[in-house]
């Protein structure tokens, strides 16, 4: 096992990982930006080295001085953690260069799930339910026009190297599609670099449903179940919740054999999310991510799995700690992401908070870097805690989400508490029936004074 892992990330994230390797005996070494030194993550830290100006390109992103700070402390391996280097294929090669380990996949299991319709094709090909399109890229528009009119409208114009729903355009019938394609050509070419872009049969009203799995890197994987993300706004999730109202446990079952199976013949190795959207009792990938995600903690909720030491264990060699059959589902859990913005306009709100109370009592955790005095900075994303609650059954952890919203006191700066306790009071909310544009309509209902 190692001795030293070097954290390449900063706010919760970076204190979870700390968590996870203090408890498991290993040192930790922190690494920050100049506006950062006072951060809670540089607190705990064994070890703190400062990487750079507030400018996350210059410090976050900074490869060469994220290795030099490893080399200098001695360290292991290292975490990336979500966002800024997590699926960097570069950075990951860069890392093992170096001799130390990079926790998380591959190089180019990383490259794979980055290049949209390669790793579609490759997922299909593996026995993974995918959306029908046009199974690669589309390079004119007579072709685009057959292959739609065979699929059926509406489609979706998609970009090859986008993700997150950059670039896509949905076209409903064929004389609009000629100049959709151009336009996600010329918008995938600006934001990526790459114009290539891909078809598919557009779904109305589908849920976000994915599927978080570990992988040994020797063909023994593992699934803990689905989590559902419906609950975003913009691409950016809000609320999520294991299990997903949507499904049952024999679609759980059958879905999660099917993504492991697949990502067996792959020697898939590290924690990963295989994302689909779920639409009439239907499965269809959209997406894998090779890294820990946010949303992470409700699955450990209903598993007591750590997901984190277990992405730990598995880059050391170390075998899975347990099989599927281990592997059982109790209770409920929900997640709230809470952002230092104005509820109604979604403009972040950076300052100082003068406040801090955070909920406690059975089964309610806060994954946070906040504490009173503590200054959100402009500088970088603005999820500053995570509200995770568990309850037996989905009212139980209902009511208690509730109730922990009801405590939490952050003062001083605006945040999205009052936006998750109008979704917990809503009625569609509480029966579970929501797809992916269901908060967007409830947030321009909030805005219309509705
Ligand atoms: C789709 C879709 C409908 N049909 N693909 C958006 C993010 C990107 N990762 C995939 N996305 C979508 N792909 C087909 N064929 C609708 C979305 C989508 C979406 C997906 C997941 C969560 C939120 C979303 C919000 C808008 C659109």
């Amino acid at each position: 096992m190692f001795d030293k892992i070097l954290i390449a990330n900063r706010g919760e994230i970076a204190l979870r990982i700390h968590r996870a390797c203090h408890e498991m005996g290993i040192a930790t070494v922190a690494v920050h930006s100049t506006v950062d030194a006072d951060a809670m993550h540089v607190r705990l830290a064994d070890e703190s080295v400062c990487i750079g100006p507030p400018s996350a390109t210059e410090s976050y992103l900074n490869i060469p001085a994220i290795i030099t700070a490893a080399t200098i402390t001695n360290a292991d391996a290292i975490h990336p953690g979500y966002g800024f280097l997590s699926e960097n294929a570069n950075f990951a090669a860069i890392v093992e260069e170096h001799g130390i380990v990079f926790i998380g996949p591959t190089p180019d299991q990383i490259a794979l799930m980055g290049d949209k319709i390669a790793s579609k094709a490759k997922v299909a090909s593996l026995g993974i339910p995918v959306v029908p399109g046009s199974n690669g890229a589309v390079s004119s528009s007579p072709e685009a026009l057959l292959l739609a009119d065979e699929i059926g409208y509406p489609v979706l114009v998609k970009a090859s190297a986008g993700g997150g729903g950059r670039g896509m355009k949905v076209v409903r019938s064929a004389d609009a599609l000629d100049t959709s394609l151009k336009q996600a050509r010329s918008e995938a070419k600006a934001a990526f670099g790459d114009d290539t872009v891909y078809i598919e049969k557009y779904l109305e009203r589908p849920r976000h449903i994915e599927i978080q799995v570990l992988g040994d890197g020797s063909g023994k994987v593992i699934h803990l179940g689905e989590r559902d993300c419906s609950l975003q706004r913009r691409n950016q999730k809000i609320l999520e919740e294991a299990g997903s109202p949507g499904i049952n446990d024999s679609q759980r079952d059958e879905i999660g054999a099917k993504v492991c199976k697949a990502l067996s013949d792959l020697n898939y190795r590290n924690a990963g999310t295989v994302e689909f959207l779920y639409e009439n009792g239907e499965f269809y990938f959209i997406e894998m991510n090779t890294r820990l995600q946010v949303e992470h903690p409700i699955t450990e909720m209903i598993t007591g799995v750590d997901v984190v030491r277990e992405q730990i264990r598995l880059a050391a060699g170390t075998p899975l700690s347990l099989t599927q059959a281990d592997v059982t589902f109790t209770g409920h859990a929900m997640e709230c992401r809470i952002n230092a913005e104005t509820p109604d306009t979604f403009v972040p709100c950076p300052g100082k908070i003068t406040d801090y109370h955070p909920p406690g009592g059975p089964n309610v955790r806060v994954d946070s870097g906040l504490y009173s005095g503590y200054t959100v900075l402009p500088h970088y994303d603005s999820l500053i805690s995570k509200l995770i609650v568990y309850g037996t059954t989905r009212n139980e952890c209902l009511m208690r989400l509730r109730r922990a919203l009801e405590e939490y006191v952050i003062g001083g700066i605006e945040t999205t508490i009052p936006l998750h306790q109008t979704i917990v009071e809503n009625a569609d909310f509480v029966n579970g029936d929501y797809d992916i544009h269901w908060l967007e309509r409830l947030v321009a209902e909030r805005a219309a004074g509705g």
